[in-house]
């Protein structure tokens, strides 16, 4: 009897703590929040398209309610594409082609036989920007065979994002969130740079020293708990704390979607997102 009423006393004192924390939390994907979008998004799970740097403005926060005794599980999924895939070209190279060669592969869209979409960013929303602080990481952007490494990666806010530059030619690193330049840096092969990111949303990356087939992503979180999918378009999200939360996606080339997923001890919930794949290259 103890014990039932020590984890319903538990169960209490979680729910009012995801209560505070709801009632705190920013406005994240503002637009996806908005509740005829949500409907819409629920009845007919269609892909919604909105400006990729608007995918990790702050979230609105939803109610969120734990089961019986707040444990850990974790979420597991794929991202497919359904439809005619047409594999983009290689991207043209105009500058250092005698080290670069004449192409470099395209990463900007890469399904597998079975429809599997890689790099799609997934992100667990509903947490306090401060969560994420504690699960700093120091990402690694390289420079390497001509091509931004990894193309597309998911770091908490407030990382401190390594530059390198593993090519023997020069590089740059410019970094936009939407329209705003965060930060630019030329990157000759001996050179290092840290830059820390403060804000949340998709950080678009460009080389400006002429390489214009350049790019690559890092999306920027509040929230502790985010993948990317490999190369079968698969994630795992582990330590997830029980309850119910809404989970987004992101590619670069399809747009966002959103999900809500319920986590509850041992059960491991499989999400399924499906993008209808566009007839071309867009
Ligand atoms: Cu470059």
């Amino acid at each position: 009897m103890a014990d039932l009423e020590t984890a319903s006393a538990n169960c209490r004192l979680a729910r009012r703590q995801i209560k505070e924390k709801s009632g705190e939390a920013g406005n994240y994907f503002n637009s996806i929040h908005d509740s005829k979008m949500k409907s819409t998004i629920r009845l007919t799970l269609i892909l919604i398209v909105v400006p990729t740097y608007a995918f990790a403005e702050p979230s609105a926060p939803y109610h969120q309610e734990p089961t019986q005794v707040m444990t850990a599980g974790k979420i597991v999924g794929r991202v497919r594409g359904e439809g005619r895939y047409e594999r983009p070209a290689p991207l043209k190279v105009y500058k250092n082609r005698d080290f670069c060669g004449a192409t470099v592969p395209n990463e900007s869209f890469i399904v597998n036989p079975e429809g599997g979409l890689r790099n799609a960013v997934i992100i667990v929303l509903g947490f306090r920007r401060e969560k994420a602080e504690r699960q700093i990481k120091n990402p690694i952007l390289d420079n390497k065979n001509c091509a931004f490494v990894p193309h597309v990666q998911v770091a908490p806010v407030g990382s401190e994002l390594l530059l390198l530059n593993s090519d023997p030619i020069l590089h740059d690193v410019h970094a936009r969130l939407g329209s705003e330049t965060l930060f630019n840096v030329g990157l000759p092969t001996w050179r290092q740079v840290k830059k820390r990111l403060t804000r949340t949303g998709i950080v678009t990356i460009e080389c400006d020293v002429l390489h214009t087939w350049m790019s690559a992503h890092i999306v920027v979180t509040s929230s502790p708990y985010f993948a990317v999918t490999d190369e079968r378009g698969e994630f795992v999200i582990d330590r997830v704390p029980d309850g119910t939360y809404e989970i987004h996606v992101w590619h670069e080339k399809l747009g966002n979607q959103s999900k809500r997923v319920t986590v509850a001890g041992n059960r491991t919930p499989l999400v399924d997102f499906v993008y209808r794949l566009p007839r071309k290259d867009t």
